[in-house]
């Protein structure tokens, strides 16, 4: 990767300076845009070097960053009493204690690097989906008795299946013939699909489906492991951690550990259910929840896989229709490719429902 040269009035903003460090592009997240800012004496990185996290946020996706930033003050402060030896990831300040910076109607921030740490696109051993999974859990574990009102809602109807099933049938109406016949299969598809999200629409309001506080984007390189033990280490990228319900960082996990390919393969040969690495992360996930949950939670267990697969994969399929106007592409069928692979996905979840299902059982009464 090659370095990056980045404003000085960023750097003086968190106090660093400029000439001791070097920027390198960072991580593989679709939104907000990631560097890697390294210290270096001389023309030799030290190993132990100091290291930071400098993110630009996204702010047509976040757009009110102060309950970005509230949510994480929130979380960190009830998180440092109640569990002080929990790792969490919180941005650091600016010289004028602010939690980013505002530089050119640009958003900035800071986060400390954690060092000796890897984060992984997909896993390659099903200790590591436990362990990850395990991570998300305690998370909504440890943030239980937090005060839930009081965290902001940073993204409205950000997991609201409803609203992005009603998003995809606008977009199937306003696109360009030409996208729309290029999809039809597709569209078709998903649209066959549809009883899933019927099913959030019945669920969402049941009484025992509480909101928690989730993560909202438990993918796999959002934790962080040992580099040697690939023990998990923390959690990152907490910028929708806010009420919502468990179905949706579960479903992230099923979505993306256990295929050993990521949602950008377009080879979808290779998409593939590993058990093991399903039972895996259900067990990680439970280990944490099992006791907490409630019956109508431990229902919805299965179904946390089918809601997160098909709601990125209509996310991706709208925004093709909406000729890519929110996922960054890098060729003109990008979305439409992203989509087809979660539809994949999402067809081998349902045909293996029922092995999957008595994993689920086993684990649930453990
Ligand atoms: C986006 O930016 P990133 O990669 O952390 C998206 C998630 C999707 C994910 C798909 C705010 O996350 O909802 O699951 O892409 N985040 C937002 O990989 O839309
Ligand atoms: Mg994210």
């Amino acid at each position: 990767m090659e370095n990056i040269s980045l404003a000085p009035e960023i750097y003086q903003a968190f106090g660093l300076d400029r000439n001791r460090f070097v920027a390198k592009r960072f991580g593989h997240g679709y939104i907000n845009r990631t560097y890697l800012l390294q210290s270096y004496h001389g023309k030799t990185f030290l190993p132990e070097g100091e290291a930071y996290i400098l993110q630009k946020i996204n702010t047509q996706v976040f757009t009110d960053p102060d309950a970005v930033a509230s949510n994480y003050r929130l979380a960190a402060g009830f998180l440092k009493q109640h569990h002080p030896d929990y790792l969490f990831v919180a941005p650091l300040r600016t010289v004028d204690a602010k939690e980013y910076c505002i530089w050119n109607d640009e958003y900035w921030r800071l986060l400390p690097y954690i060092p000796h740490t890897v984060a992984l696109d997909a896993a390659t051993a099903p200790e590591q989906a436990y362990e990850a999974a395990r991570q998300f859990g305690r998370l909504t574990r440890y943030l239980h008795d937090a005060p839930l009102h009081q965290f902001q809602i940073v993204i409205p109807n950000f997991h609201n299946l409803t609203l992005r099933y009603s998003q995809l049938q606008e977009a199937i109406r306003s696109a360009r013939e030409e996208r729309r016949e290029y999809a039809e299969e597709l569209i078709e598809g998903f649209l066959d699909y549809s009883s899933i999200a019927i099913h959030f629409e019945e669920i969402k309001t049941e009484k025992s489906f509480p909101d928690r506080i989730v993560h909202h984007d438990a993918k796999m390189n959002n934790v962080l492991l040992d580099e040697k033990t690939f023990k998990g280490v923390c959690v990152i990228d907490m910028d929708t951690l806010m009420p919502g319900k468990i179905i949706s960082d579960l479903g992230d996990m099923i979505r993306t550990y256990v295929s050993p390919v990521s949602e950008e393969e377009r080879d979808f040969s290779k998409i593939e259910i590993r058990t093991q690495y399903f039972d895996a992360l259900i067990q990680g996930y439970l280990d944490e929840l099992r006791d907490l949950l409630t019956p109508v939670e431990k229902q919805s267990l299965f179904y946390a896989g089918l809601f997160m697969t098909y709601m990125q994969g209509i996310r991706f399929l709208t925004d093709f229709l909406n000729e890519d106007v929110y996922y960054p592409i890098q060729y003109p069928e990008h979305n439409f490719y992203r989509a087809k692979n979660q539809f994949v996905l999402l067809q081998q979840l349902m045909s293996r429902q029922d092995e999957l299902k008595a994993i689920i059982q086993k684990h649930l009464h453990a």
